[in-house]
């Protein structure tokens, strides 16, 4: 049961960014004892419960203030916040830092024998991604119109099998869109896991806690660099 007066993270469940957020809550000191696919972790030296979600629920939990911090990407925290035609954009959380994992690009891809000549040249062509809000965002600004499809899986494929023309997919080495014979021709937006706070009056003793936690964050990333 989860008590008020603990500090709840959240955490990416299983995937990506998993296992380096659990070791980093571990070199800071945090004791706790994980089972495999239990939703909540309760830290034995610390007043912290974690909870194990799946990285798309973790902007919402910081919303709602469910939670009161979260580890998550960039990309998952701009696609899921995203407020259509926002002039000014509405803060949900703050960013306490940027961690040195998940690093990743979310970029624009074509098959290797298209040509390119420019982002003129993407012109109401079909995007496939699962970034939609991104996308959307990223051409408009440029005034290019395009059609999307939004697929959740599988995006790399979808220029192979017909359904797109060019895929904005996340890349990391390039080796996915190589094995597919895809070119990578503009990069949308950069990205790493970060650790967010929800907005809102946060009690002292949890703060302390934050705080301490931060240091130790600072702490274990100064001595990887
Ligand atoms: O189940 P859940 O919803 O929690 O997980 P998920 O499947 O949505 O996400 P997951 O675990 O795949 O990724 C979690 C986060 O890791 C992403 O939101 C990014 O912030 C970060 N990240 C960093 C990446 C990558 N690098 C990455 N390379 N997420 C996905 N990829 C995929 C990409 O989509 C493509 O399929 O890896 C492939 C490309 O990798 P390269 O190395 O071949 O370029
Ligand atoms: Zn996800």
């Amino acid at each position: 049961m989860l008590e008020k007066n603990r500090l709840r993270i959240a955490l990416q469940k299983s995937g990506r960014l998993s296992s380096e957020s659990y070791n980093l809550l571990i070199k800071c000191g945090i004791k706790i004892n994980f089972q495999h696919n239990q939703l909540i972790a309760f830290a034995e030296n610390m007043p912290i419960d974690i909870l194990c979600v799946r990285d798309d629920d973790i902007p919402g939990l910081i919303v709602d203030k469910v939670v009161d911090l979260g580890i998550v990407g960039e990309n998952v925290l701009e696609e899921k916040l995203f407020i259509k035609d926002n002039v000014k954009k509405k803060k949900f959380y703050n960013l306490l830092i940027r961690l040195d994992f998940g690093i990743c690009r979310l970029s624009l891809a074509i098959p290797k024998n298209s040509a390119y000549y420019g982002l003129d040249s993407l012109k109401n062509k079909r995007i496939a991604s699962s970034y939609p809000n991104l996308v959307t965002q990223f051409f408009y600004k440029k005034s290019i119109p395009f059609k999307l499809c939004i697929l959740n899986g599988s995006v790399e494929v979808a220029p192979r099998a017909g359904l797109a023309d060019v895929i904005c997919d996340l890349v990391s080495t390039g080796t996915t869109l190589e094995a597919n014979d895809l070119k990578e021709v503009q990069t949308v937006f950069n990205s790493q896991a970060c650790v967010i706070c929800r907005l809102g009056h946060i009690e002292n003793s949890k703060q302390i806690i934050i705080n301490k936690l931060m240091n130790r964050i600072n702490g274990v990333i100064k001595a990887r660099e």
